[in-house]
């Protein structure tokens, strides 16, 4: 059988499956990397996630690498240059999550604006009978900036239309065949916006995009969503900003160092947190896995990848 380097654990469909055609070996089970690495140099299959990845290094101990499956979309911590000097390919996992993740984002958006997780916090505390909850926000008639009009945030577009909401976005291109306004700079949708919902790819060209000036544009009554990489909000600024009331809200699945986070957000009621679970729905990681899968047989079988990224 081939030989698989996997480098982080995946459900046991994943498992089952590559089980029946490779030797799969468990580099985040090895004590020793640099040995594990060693017995493994014959590998030419390598499945990773999105927040392993693969650096050249491991490419470097992998001479004989031919393919790097990702499971997820999102491919910034996969050295993608290094694969493609090396004549590896890489794979990901998009479409199938696109549904999931943009559920999470209106949910994320509807916990923020209707304050449900604070409301609930407030039954439990025993405070309802001595009055009602403060009134809140509502979708209805607001404006969504989407940073990033993708895949997953086309899906978010779709359902904000639903929820009666006015879409605009800025991405580098502007989409004319697309029926929502463009903004060309970040700054400006920001400021015209009420909610800012950032879905784009991390690495270093999207690194604190969404900066202080960004995040004050945005201003009080505005807030931000991020479901793309927590690289893309500068974290102390939005902290001080929504500290000092600058900033209206944030609600995050993704965060600078997960799951690691400035624990100063725990105690704001006007932040909802979400432990990175864009696509973590039962349907979606089993699609995202049969995609992981289907990629490596393709190779395997000297076929063309099904979603190739390079
Ligand atoms: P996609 O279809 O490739 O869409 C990415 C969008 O980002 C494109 O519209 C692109 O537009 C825009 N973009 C890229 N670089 C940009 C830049 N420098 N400035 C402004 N806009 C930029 O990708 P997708 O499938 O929607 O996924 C998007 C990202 O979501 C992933 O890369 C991943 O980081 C994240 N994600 C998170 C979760 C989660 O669990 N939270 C799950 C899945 C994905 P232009 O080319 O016009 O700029
Ligand atoms: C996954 C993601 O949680 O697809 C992505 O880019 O961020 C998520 O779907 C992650 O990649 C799994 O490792």
């Amino acid at each position: 059988m081939d030989d698989l380097v996997m480098i982080g654990p995946m459900q046991s469909s994943v498992m089952d499956s590559l089980g029946k055609k490779f030797e799969i070996h468990r580099y985040w089970e090895a004590g020793n990397k640099v040995d594990f690495l060693a017995q493994t140099s014959n590998a030419r299959f390598l499945a990773t996630n999105g927040h392993d990845g693969c650096s050249a290094k491991i490419m470097d101990a992998l001479p004989k690498l031919e393919i790097i499956s990702c499971y997820g979309v999102g491919t910034d911590s996969i050295d993608l240059q290094a694969a493609k000097d090396r004549g590896i390919r890489v794979t990901n996992t998009p479409e199938v999550l696109s549904d999931a993740v943009a559920e999470l984002a209106l949910g994320l958006m509807l916990g923020l604006c209707r304050r449900i997780v604070d409301a609930d916090q407030f039954i439990r505390d025993g405070k309802w009978t001595s009055g009602g909850y403060p009134l809140t926000g509502e979708l209805a008639g607001s404006k969504i900036g989407i940073l990033g009009l993708g895949r997953i945030g086309k899906e978010i577009a779709t359902r904000a239309q639903a929820f009666k909401m006015q879409v605009v976005y800025h991405g580098r291109t502007e989409q004319r065949f697309e029926p929502f306004p463009y903004y060309a700079s970040l700054e400006d949708m920001a400021r015209d916006v009420d909610w800012l919902v950032a879905v784009i790819p991390g690495g270093a060209s999207t690194t604190k995009l969404v900066d202080r000036n960004v995040l004050k544009a945005l201003g009080p009554k505005g807030a931000v969503i991020n479901l793309g990489r927590g690289s893309l909000i500068d974290e102390a600024a939005m902290i001080d900003l929504l500290k000092s009331g600058e900033l209206g809200g944030a609600a995050l699945d993704v965060f600078e160092e997960e799951p690691k986070m400035p624990e100063d957000l725990w105690a704001m009621s006007n932040v909802v947190l979400s432990p990175h679970q864009g696509s973590a729905t039962e349907k979606t990681r089993w699609a995202m896995g049969d995609l992981v899968v289907r990629n490596l047989l393709a190779h395997q079988d000297g076929m063309p990848t099904i979603t190739p990224v390079v």
